[in-house]
């Protein structure tokens, strides 16, 4: 299970190159000097991304090596058009960010459901022979070649993109929420560290509405340093809108270990510090008991929600309690105007020290090569430009 989230891959893509215009005269039985009849070439596919809500991780791309749309045919003689070639349609998660597999540059992102970016356009076709014929030119031996692919490797990183991030020690409890407001079955078990990669779950709220919840590994203090499983999943909250703390109601003091993870957070980006927090006191099922089983003090809620300065709201994952209550104020915080994500910068990543988890794919030389030399000059419609023969 934890080695299906995968928020890594490489691929090598290439558009279609355009279809070649084509060079015809025609003739007929009485009609020997037709004139030029040569159509246009097709237009080459594109390759473009898609985003889409309901995938939440690039593993259906992980052995993917090329993608590869197809190229434009060639026009043919009556002024016939060559067929367009075909996109290829990416689907990658909302979320994905794609850098350049060679020089780590940022180039683009897709972040909402259904929103396509055309990573690499397909060759226009060449006009036909037909398009040339002038005054003084009327059977112009010529037509256009069509425009070359483009092809470049990129790199595709997800940086996940939900409302709520929930932060809190191993064992919490985050899993197990996530698992009774969502669909999502995240694993859950008595021990630290059973939440491995981070898992997304959609919450539903009333009349429709919905929105995504992440639950990432559990966080302890030191994980700055490296501790536990360290600070890199809080990649994944970076852009929430909100986040969720949690501590457990057994917790002798709780305020103690809120703050312990909110400076974890601050060593690893001063940033998430602006976003929106709710502390969620979880397991309140459960009797509070010090170590010798004595009786703890009943929790101040209100009390310790003016002293952190956020709202404290308790719940109980196994009977419910408070439960309805967390996912109103969450609806309230994600719809605030100041808590919407603005635009985030993505930084060049460092192609070199990204680690593959397997050996590069060979290439294929002459695959890629074929393409790339076949129309050497550089075309310009408007050297073309004249007055129709029959005008
Ligand atoms: N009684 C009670 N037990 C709970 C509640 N919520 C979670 N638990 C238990 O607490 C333990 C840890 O729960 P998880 O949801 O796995 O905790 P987690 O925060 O995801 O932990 P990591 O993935 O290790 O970071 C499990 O044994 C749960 O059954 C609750 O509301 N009441
Ligand atoms: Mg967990």
């Amino acid at each position: 299970m934890a080695t299906n989230f995968i928020d890594y891959v490489k691929i090598y893509c290439r558009s279609g190159k355009g279809g070649a215009g084509c060079m015809h005269l025609h003739r007929a039985k009485y009609l020997p000097k037709g004139g030029p009849d040569g159509g246009d070439g097709g237009k080459g596919g594109s390759v473009i991304l898609h985003g889409n809500r309901n995938l939440w991780t690039l593993l259906h791309l992980k052995y993917q090596k090329h993608i590869m749309a197809t190229d434009g045919g060639k026009g043919g003689q009556s002024r016939s058009f060559g067929k367009d070639g075909e996109d290829k349609i990416i689907e990658v998660p909302c979320g994905t960010v794609v850098y350049d597999g060679e020089t780590g540059e940022f180039i683009c992102e897709v972040k909402e459901h259904d929103e396509r970016v055309v990573l690499l356009k397909g060759g226009r076709g060449g006009l036909g022979n037909w398009h040339f014929r002038t005054a003084t030119n009327q059977a112009p031996r010529y037509a256009q070649p069509g425009e070359p692919a483009q092809e470049r490797t990129v790199i595709m990183q997800l940086k996940v993109l939900a409302d709520v991030g929930l932060v809190g020690f191993p064992n919490a409890g985050k899993s197990t929420l996530l698992s009774v407001v969502s669909a999502a079955k995240p694993e859950i078990a008595d021990y630290p560290f059973t939440t491995l990669t981070p898992q997304l779950g959609i919450v539903s709220y009333r009349d429709g509405r919905s929105f995504c919840m992440a639950d990432i590994p559990g966080i302890i203090e030191g994980a700055s340093e490296g501790k536990g499983l360290g600070l890199r999943f809080l990649r994944h909250i970076e852009r929430n809108a909100v986040l969720l703390f949690m501590v457990p109601a057994t917790s002798e003091d709780i305020q103690a270990e809120y703050e312990i993870l909110l400076r974890e957070l601050e060593k690893y980006n001063p940033e998430l510090l602006t976003k929106a927090r709710i502390l969620a006191v979880s397991k309140t099922d459960v009797p509070r008991l010090d170590e010798e089983g004595n009786e703890l003090p009943d929790i101040d809620f209100e009390a310790l929600s003016q002293k952190i300065g956020i709202p404290v709201l308790p719940i109980s994952s196994l009977t419910g309690e408070g439960i309805d209550a967390l996912k109103d104020a969450l609806w309230v915080e994600l719809n605030k105007e100041q808590n919407q994500v603005i635009e985030i910068s993505h930084a060049p990543i460092d192609v070199t020290l990204i680690e593959r988890d397997e050996p590069e794919a060979q290439e294929d030389e002459e695959e890629h090569t074929i393409y790339l030399n076949e129309v050497e000059e550089e075309w310009d419609l408007d050297k073309y430009k004249g007055i129709g023969w029959d005008e």
